[in-house]
């Protein structure tokens, strides 16, 4: 018998229990809900050290049979087949797990960034223009007229910046028209987002970033030991500062000096694998994305030194990249001017434009994707497993 807590063992043995329950026992299939009332008994056969005897038990419902994925089967299905049966793949022990752990990296974030004084904020998911490229905006039919799916809460967090609140943080899904068929990809994901004012620069934000990482693992490390999950062993330690490595040593390190080529997924983890050799750290940051890469994000500030390059970070975990953000362009006229240069008309994005125009300080902030820190953390080989019900190109069931 299981629940949330755990299993017990319910013994009946033939020719002492009563036929009527033995009878009952032996036709009851798998998974089905019972309640059952007896004594409890010492036994050292039994994974816990009891036992219990039932002297009364009620179906309360009945499983049907056959199960169309087995919950304690030795035998793993395939992802396919248990994300087709989520409801009773969710059952199992180790799969539950990760869900555990995933309350616990919300949890741990959520309590770090409101002892740093954080606003949390939920803005809207329903818009009128996207702000991380048209390629990936799934159209939502609105009345009369068309709006998108949010990809990222990135504009509002922003205009938040202009009302005054100065450190915002959202949890909440974004969506994206992701065609390829990844396991680091799904359409739909929680992003973490936050937006800080008054910064000075990528350093500024950078250290936050750090910080919040570090108090979330310890968090989860206590959480999770505490809850006795065995995805605990899985949680590193890791310590400030993470390494640094400029977006350009990394392109040395890929045989493509001076590229300037956005990082596929076998780039990445070709960079995972030598920055862990030589830094030692599961964490560390890619700095300064040139401006080329980031010719779509209008967002993102050029550096007033060199505008060939951006102050744009990704965080990376052994060949992962878990996080992205960077300080933003404040100066209404540059903003404009990238808008235009990234092929867009500032005429579309009027309401995010005037936070600009009635003072709006320095700011800056990045994005986390829950679900690939999950996965990492969980030690999952594909992001799907990382969410409940997850949603990708092929689909959307359950
Ligand atoms: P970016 O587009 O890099 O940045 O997204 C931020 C983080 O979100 C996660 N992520 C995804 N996870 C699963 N499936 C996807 N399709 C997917 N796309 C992104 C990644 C990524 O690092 N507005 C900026 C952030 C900012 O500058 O503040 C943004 O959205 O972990």
């Amino acid at each position: 018998m299981r629940d949330v807590r755990g299993s017990t063992q319910v013994t009946l043995k033939k020719g002492s229990a009563d036929p009527a329950l033995f009878e009952l026992f032996a036709n009851l299939p798998r998974e089905s809900v019972v309640e059952v009332e007896g004594t409890a008994r010492r036994s050292e056969k039994s994974q816990r050290g009891v036992e219990l005897h039932p002297s009364r038990v009620s179906v309360i419902a009945r499983a049907e049979v056959p199960l169309p994925l087995g919950v304690v089967d030795k035998v793993g299905a395939e992802l396919d087949t248990r994300l087709n049966h989520r409801v009773l793949d969710l059952r199992k022990p180790a799969v539950r797990a990760v869900f555990e752990l995933r309350t616990s990296v919300l949890a741990g974030f959520r309590a770090a960034f409101l002892k740093r004084g954080f606003y949390e904020v939920e803005t809207p998911k329903i818009l009128r223009q996207g702000a991380e490229g048209g390629a990936t905006l799934f159209p939502v039919e609105y009345f009369e007229s068309r709006a998108y799916l949010a990809q990222s809460p990135q504009l509002y967090k922003q205009m938040l910046i202009g009302a005054g609140f100065e450190r915002v943080f959202e949890i909440a899904p974004a969506f994206r028209a992701e065609p390829s068929d990844t396991v680091r990809h799904l359409t739909e994901f929680t992003s973490l987002d936050a937006e800080v004012g008054y910064i000075e620069g990528a350093e500024d934000l950078r250290t936050l970033v750090e910080e919040l990482i570090i108090d979330t693992l310890a968090f989860v490390r206590r959480d999770l030991s505490d809850r006795g999950n065995p995805l605990v062993r899985g949680i590193p330690e890791p310590k400030a500062p993470f390494p640094r490595i400029p977006f350009s040593v990394s392109e040395e390190w890929l045989g493509r000096p001076g590229a300037e080529r956005d990082l596929g997924t076998e780039d990445e983890k070709a960079i995972g694998e030598r920055a862990v050799r030589e830094y030692g750290s599961p964490f560390y940051f890619l700095t300064d994305f040139p401006t080329a890469v980031k010719a779509h994000t209008f967002y993102a500030q050029r550096q007033d030194a060199n505008p060939a390059l951006t102050g744009y970070f990704d965080l990376d975990y052994r060949g992962l990249e878990i996080m992205s953000g960077g300080p933003r362009e404040h100066r209404l006229d540059r903003l404009v001017e990238n808008i235009r240069a990234a092929g867009l008309d500032p005429a579309g994005f009027t309401g995010y434009l005037e936070a600009f125009r009635y003072g709006m300080p320095p700011h800056g902030g990045w994005a986390i994707g829950i679900d690939r820190l999950v996965q990492v953390l969980a030690g999952l080989s594909n992001i799907r497993e990382a969410r409940l019900f997850p949603r990708d190109r092929y689909r959307l069931d359950p």
